[in-house]
């Protein structure tokens, strides 16, 4: 009785995860809380769990020293120790629209001229964004969503600093790829 209750419910489960999972984040830590630094610390780092260095010298972790994280304890500092970017590989459908979406902030004190970042998906540009963080206190974080659909099987979220590379510049955070249906 009792392997005939577990066999029924690990079928509910295969069932369910289907459907469960189609407005799921397809992004591997886009949260960018892994890996977990000690608090009010930051390190660049080549690769992190999800992510890879797409250009530039690596992927810059702040956990709680530059500003407060839209999410979480942590975000990236797309402008590292240079203009830096960061991409992952994620597998889409073809043809299935999907949204991708993610926070901003300028980093607080900085001019929208070194805050400003680029997102592109398969390598097409589908979004700039700077803002003015001069005179802030903290950060300033904004959502951003942007229609995307993929035409292969495997697709690249890519994001990229851009503008003055100081060292300083435009924060992500709780990035999100989900299927739109
Ligand atoms: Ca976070
Ligand atoms: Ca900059």
């Amino acid at each position: 009785m009792k392997k005939q209750q577990r066999v029924f419910l690990w079928a509910g489960l295969a069932l369910a995860m289907p459907f469960g999972s189609a407005n799921a984040n397809l992004l591997v830590n886009g949260n960018l809380e892994m890996p977990a630094l000690a608090d009010r610390s930051w390190q660049v780092i080549g690769a992190i769990p999800g992510w890879t260095t797409s250009f530039g010298p690596g992927i810059e972790i702040q956990n709680q020293v530059a500003g407060t994280s839209f999410d979480g304890v942590q975000h990236v500092e797309l402008d590292s120790n240079a203009n830096s970017g960061m991409k992952q590989t994620v597998a889409t459908v073809p043809g299935i629209p999907y949204l991708l979406s993610f926070a901003y902030s300028p980093r607080p004190g900085r001019p929208a001229t070194d805050n400003g970042i680029e997102v592109y998906f398969n390598g097409v540009l589908v979004k700039s964004v700077t803002a003015d963080g001069t005179g802030l206190p903290d950060t300033k974080w904004t959502k951003y969503s942007v229609a995307v659909t993929p035409a292969t099987n495997n697709s690249v979220v890519e994001f990229r600093a851009v503008g003055t590379s100081t060292s300083f510049g435009g924060y992500v955070d709780d990035i999100i790829l989900e299927a739109r249906r």
